[in-house]
This record gives structure tokens, C-alpha cells and sequence, in this order.
């Protein structure tokens, strides 16, 4: 179906359509009744939340932003993003999980042609699958230009060997978007290609699931490629574009990372909003103490802050305007409010908050990869400065 957001209509607006209240509202029923009460057993065991997803998908909770030509429901980010910020108020490790398939699309949003997207965009929304973006290596994550796996063209097709690492939905991808050097001394912007490689091609090996401090219901594995044979069809643009399409992708989900951290820092601060109103002190509810009182309200102005950036960002991404800079902005204030949040629910729950019978210690172990992955903090504040110092120049 075609969907006409308030955003893209006119100008910016704070008001939501009714459609997509209607959306936000499915997504936080789906939070509420679906993830949050399975939250602790996927956090406890590691259990991929294969269910769940499948649950989230018939309800087109996942993969929003296909376009209706391939079958999806043609989401801008924005419409996404209210999608995201609900769905990790429930568990922003099941979250990730969903989100790594919307990473993986990126580049074939950016970049893909009809016959590609047709193919594995299509396939996604026919069936529950996953897929996942596989750029990070052991030796290079913050450098994305200091990646070495290879590619070279042998005839008519291409051979890739490398390793990469740290691949959320890694084990679980049916295919794998993947960035490689193809031009052993060309400079960045020229030197890398991205690849579609279907997950089940011959020489992919899986490394096994890594234990995290964190969001552990998400699927996190090293992946190698040894010898794999890559029809040219499914090159990605063309050779040699591979690196700027793979940081357009996250010109699509750094604000959509934000949401996530938004999320997270919401269901911070009401747990431990419920919690001061209820414990009692000396006679009074933790709530009257202004230092705890306080502290939630610091809460409360960087979730409202950060989710008004994760809205700027991604309005003018569904503009088709640059918005690189705004990205790293939402992304890196709303790592920043969310794990500071977390810390905070703790502190206000006292020793209750640093026992796992409660939910404020998960939400703080979950909180620390926002500050990590789509880029650590300092690389979020290294392209925030850099366009700072472009701009100065001009
Ligand atoms: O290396 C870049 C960077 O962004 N590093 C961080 C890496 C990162 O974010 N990794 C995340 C991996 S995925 C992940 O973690 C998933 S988390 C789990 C799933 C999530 C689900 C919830 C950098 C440090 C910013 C830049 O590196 P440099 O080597 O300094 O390159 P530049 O000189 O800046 O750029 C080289 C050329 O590329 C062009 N460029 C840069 N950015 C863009 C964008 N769009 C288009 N083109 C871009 N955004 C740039 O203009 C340069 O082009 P030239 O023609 O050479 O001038
Ligand atoms: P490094 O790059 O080695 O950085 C180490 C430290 O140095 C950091 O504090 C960093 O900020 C700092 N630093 C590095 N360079 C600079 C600089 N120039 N200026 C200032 N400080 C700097 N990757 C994928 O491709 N796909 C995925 O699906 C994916 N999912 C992930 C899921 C999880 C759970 C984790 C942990 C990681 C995931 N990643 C994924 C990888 C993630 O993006 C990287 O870990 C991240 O970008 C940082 O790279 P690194 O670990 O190599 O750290």
C-alpha cells in the first residue's frame, strides 16, 4: 500500500498521522504483550527469539522500509522510527535482531537495481527471514576503510576470502550483504565493493555465538569467507562504490539506532518513575527527594531531546537530503541519555536495581552497545567535528 506520512506532505510537524498512531500503537501492544514478558528468558538463555519475530513480521513490524514495488510497505525512516522506539521499550536485544534485516537492506535501498531488489528485498517480505550487514572485521571496526577481505574478479565472476566479525544475525542470515576491497590502492571512496552473497553459497563458514555483556537475545558471530564465488549480478552499484553506499546505509539506520536507544531509555525511566513513587524512605516516597526526582526529570529531557533529533534526522532523510551529521547526532546523544538512564533506574532502585529479579539492570547491560555499534561514540563525534570544521571552511 502507499503510505503518505504528515512529514513528507508539507513541512516538518510534530503531529502524527492517524495512521501512524495507529502503527505506533500496534507496535507498543506488540512490546507490551509479546516481547516484554519474554525479555528476561531471551536475555537469560540467549534463545534466538525466533517467534517472536515471525509474530512481528506477520504484523509488518519488520522490514518497513521495502518499497510497495517489492512488497513491503514502502516506510520512510520516520515512519520507522516510531516502530523501532516501541519495539525496544519491549527489548532492545529482540529489537536488534529485527533492526539488523532493515541494516542489511540499506545498501539495496541505496543502491540495488530492480532485478536485486526484486529478488532479495522481495524474499523478505514473502517470508520470515533475516539477513545481515557484514563490513566489521577483527582488525577493523571504526575504520571502515582499514577492512582487508578481498575481492577479485576472476572472469565473469567475483571470489571473496576474508573474515568478519561481530555480525549481528550472523548464524540465522538466509543472505548477507558484504563490503570488500577490490582495488588493492585506490582510496576509500573508490576502492571497496558491496556484494549481495546468498548465505547458503559454498566457503561461508560460521563462528559460534558470542556471549555478550548485553543484548544477548541478538544472534553475534564471526563470519569467513573462503573462496566464494559471487555472480557479477550481484554487485551492488558498481565496482568500486562500495564504501560510500555501505555509509549511505547508515544515513538510513543511525536514526533508527537512536530510536532504539530512545526506547530503551523510556522504559528506564518509567520503571523507575513506578518504582520512586511506590518505595518509601523515612516516611516519604523516594519520589519527594528532589535528587531522585531530578534525576528523572534529566531523564525525561533526553529522551525528549534525543527522540527530536531521531525525528529531525530521519524527516530529512525521507527528504532526500544529507543528514549525515544529524544521524550522528541522534545516535550519539541517544546512546548517551540511554545509558545514562539506565544508570540512573538503578541508582533508583537501590540494591533492588542491581539484581536481576528486576528489569533496570538488563536495560543497563543492554544500554552499553548503543554507545558501540553504528559506530562508537567517538567515531559519531569525529563526523559531527569534521563537518564542523567543512562548514567553517566554506
Ligand atoms: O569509517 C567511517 C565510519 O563510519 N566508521 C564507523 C563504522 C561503523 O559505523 N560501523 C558499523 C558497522 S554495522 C554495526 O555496527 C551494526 S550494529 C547491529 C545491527 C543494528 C541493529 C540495531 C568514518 C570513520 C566516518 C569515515 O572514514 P574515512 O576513512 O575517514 O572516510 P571519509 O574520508 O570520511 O569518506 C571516504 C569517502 O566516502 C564518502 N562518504 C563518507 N560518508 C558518506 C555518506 N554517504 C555517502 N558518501 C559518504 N554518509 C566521502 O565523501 C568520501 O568520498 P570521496 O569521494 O573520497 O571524497
Ligand atoms: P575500534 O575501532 O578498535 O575502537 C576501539 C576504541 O577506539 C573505541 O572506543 C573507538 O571509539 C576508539 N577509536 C577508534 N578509532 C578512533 C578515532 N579515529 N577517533 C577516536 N576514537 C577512535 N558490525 C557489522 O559490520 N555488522 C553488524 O551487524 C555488527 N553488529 C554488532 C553487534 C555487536 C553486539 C557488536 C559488539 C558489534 C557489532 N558490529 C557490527 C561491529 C561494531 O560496529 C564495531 O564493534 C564498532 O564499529 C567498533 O569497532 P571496533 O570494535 O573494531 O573498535
Amino acid at each position: 500500500r502507499t503510505f503518505t506520512s504528515t512529514v513528507s506532505a508539507g513541512g516538518p510537524t510534530f503531529a502524527l498521522t492517524e495512521e501512524q498512531q495507529g502503527f505506533q500503537e500496534l507496535a507498543r501492544k506488540f512490546a507490551h504483550e509479546e516481547i516484554a514478558p519474554k525479555a528476561a528468558h531471551h536475555d537469560r538463555t540467549g534463545e534466538y527469539p525466533t517467534e517472536i519475530i515471525k509474530k512481528a513480521w506477520e504484523l509488518g513490524l519488520v522490514n518497513t522500509h521495502i518499497p510497495t514495488e517489492f512488497g513491503g510497505l514502502g516506510f520512510g525512516v520516520f515512519d520507522s522510527s516510531l516502530i523501532t522506539e516501541e519495539l525496544a521499550w519491549g527489548c532492545t536485544g529482540i529489537q536488534t535482531a529485527i533492526e539488523a534485516n532493515g541494516l542489511a537492506e540499506a545498501p539495496l535501498l541505496v543502491a540495488g537495481n530492480k532485478e536485486q531488489n526484486k529478488k532479495y528485498l522481495g524474499r523478505m517480505t514473502e517470508e520470515p527471514l533475516m539477513a545481515a550487514y557484514c563490513v566489521t572485521e577483527p582488525g577493523a571496526g571504526s575504520d571502515v576503510a582499514g577492512i582487508i577481505t578481498k575481492a577479485e574478479k576472476r572472469g565473469d565472476k567475483w571470489v571473496i576470502n576474508g573474515q568478519k566479525m561481530w555480525i549481528t544475525n550472523g548464524g540465522k542470515a538466509n543472505w548477507y550483504f558484504i563490503l570488500a576491497r577490490s582495488d588493492p590502492t585506490a582510496k576509500a571512496g573508490s576502492a571497496f565493493t558491496g556484494f549481495i552473497v546468498d548465505a547458503n553459497t559454498p566457503g561461508i563458514s560460521l563462528g559460534k555465538k558470542e556471549i555478550n555483556l548485553g543484548q544477548r537475545a541478538s544472534d553475534t558471530r564471526g563470519v569467513t569467507f573462503e573462496e566464494v564465488v559471487v555472480p557479477q549480478e550481484n554487485v551492488l552499484g558498481s565496482p568500486g562504490q562500495g564504501f560510500k553506499i555501505a555509509m549511505a546505509a547508515f544515513d538510513i539506520t543511525r536514526p533508527l539506532i537512536a530510536a532504539g536507544a530512545v526506547g530503551l531509555a523510556r522504559r528506564a525511566m518509567e520503571e523507575a518513575l513506578k518504582y520512586s513513587l511506590e518505595r518509601k524512605t523515612m516516611g516519604q516516597t523516594i519520589f519527594n527527594y528532589q535528587s531522585v526526582a531530578f534525576m528523572l526529570a534529566d531523564a525525561a529531557i533526553g529522551i525528549e531531546a534525543a527522540r527530536n533529533m531521531v525525528w529531525k534526522s530521519a524527516w530529512l532523510r525521507d527528504q532526500n537530503q544529507r543528514n549525515t551529521y544529524y544521524a550522528s547526532i541522534a545516535k550519539a546523544l541517544a546512546s548517551d541519555v540511554a545509558v545514562t538512564t539506565a544508570s540512573n533506574a538503578i541508582q533508583i532502585f537501590g540494591g533492588n536495581g542491581f539484581n536481576t529479579e528486576y528489569p533496570v539492570e538488563k536495560l543497563y547491560r543492554d544500554s552499553k552497545i548503543f554507545q558501540i555499534y553504528e559506530g562508537t561514540s567517538q567515531i559519531q563525534r569525529l563526523i559531527i567535528s569534521r563537518h564542523l570544521a567543512e562548514n567553517a571552511a566554506n
